[in-house]
């Protein structure tokens, strides 16, 4: 079997043109200042801190049809998977610190590129796979599937600044968890595909223990593929992560958050992971504060934080 990755690559992607509200280019901000960084050392990982991504303006970038700020979405993400992929072939567990969720485009293409046959976990209220043309906003960060699976590339035309991304992995590499606010043309692709989807209802209905049993199973039956996760922190109850520009009502609890990341770290498999949507300017301090640390709560399961308790390979215990 796959060996763990022993080291993460912490990547910062200030980006935030996926969507209308500013704030979400200070989400690496906000969880680097929160104790991130401090909190994933303490696990059995070397880490290595790449900063952050250095953002173009583009001005002028007029909507491609539908879709808004095209080229400043595509020309961020060739950088972002240009850099994904080098971190990734490096070994390192590549962790991208999100800006909106436009930018798992070029996170998943950069993956893609390192390992061709990952599976792709999406932890989230939206499913994210409008197209250009089923969008009912414009916005990239309620798109960025339909632009990376093969099934869909026949449905819409090449969208503006995106002639470098070709779609790397088909609709069935995904699962989706979390679901509670999906547009209609996005239910339509979920059923003419049959891409497995635990929304909110299956999570009430069979346990977050029996989702995340079915969810990998379905995703993988080998369990050899390495994984991809993409988790939007609006997947999060809002009450736990209110900093965040599409809140849901009735979203998973903490418990929920925890085991989910809990059980990819146990496959061992993790190759890379997005936490997106973190936007300090839609709450309060109180609010940002709540929503960091459930944030980072969430992401050291990852890592091999356990609940029950935790030793690093290196323990001496006290003794005579
Ligand atoms: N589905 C809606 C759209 O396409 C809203 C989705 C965007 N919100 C997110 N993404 N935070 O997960 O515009
Ligand atoms: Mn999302
Ligand atoms: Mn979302
Ligand atoms: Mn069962």
């Amino acid at each position: 079997p796959r060996q763990a990755r022993s080291k993460v690559g912490i990547l910062g992607i200030p980006f935030s043109k996926g969507q209308p509200k500013g704030g979400a280019e200070m989400g690496p901000e906000i969880l680097r200042r929160a104790g991130l960084v401090s909190r994933i050392k303490r696990f059995d990982y070397q880490v290595v801190d790449h900063g952050d991504i250095e953002i173009e303006s583009i001005p002028g970038d007029k909507p491609d049809g539908n879709v808004k700020n095209p080229r400043s979405v595509g020309r961020a993400n060739k950088k972002i998977s240009d850099k994904v992929a080098s971190i990734v072939k490096s070994k390192e567990l590549c962790l991208n610190l999100g800006g909106d969720h436009s930018i798992a485009i070029g996170s998943i293409h950069g993956h893609c590129r390192a390992e061709p046959g990952l599976v792709v976990v999406w932890v989230d209220a939206h499913a994210d796979i409008n197209t250009p043309l089923s969008s009912p906003s414009g916005n990239m960060h309620g798109m960025p599937l339909s632009l990376l699976v093969k099934e869909l590339a026949d449905r819409f035309s090449p969208v503006e600044g995106f002639d470098w991304c070709k779609p790397c992995i088909h609709v069935r590499d995904i699962v989706y968890i979390g679901l509670r606010d999906v547009d209609e043309g996005e239910r339509w692709i979920i059923d003419q595909f049959g891409i497995p989807a635990y929304s909110m209802q299956e999570i009430d209905k069979m346990g977050i223990k029996e989702v995340m049993h079915h969810a990998l199973k379905n995703l993988d039956p080998n369990g050899t593929r390495p994984i991809h996760l993409s988790f939007d922190v609006d997947g999060l109850d809002p009450t736990i992560t209110p900093s965040t520009g599409t809140p849901v009502l009735g979203g998973l609890n903490i418990r929920e958050g925890q085991y989910i990341m809990e059980e990819l770290a146990n496959t061992g498999r993790l190759s890379a992971i997005d936490i997106v949507e973190v936007n300090p300017l839609l709450g309060s301090e109180k609010d940002n504060m709540v929503t960091a640390e459930t944030t980072i709560s969430v992401i050291e399961k990852c890592f091999g934080s356990k609940r029950g308790g935790y030793y690093p390979a290196s323990y001496v215990f006290p003794s005579l």
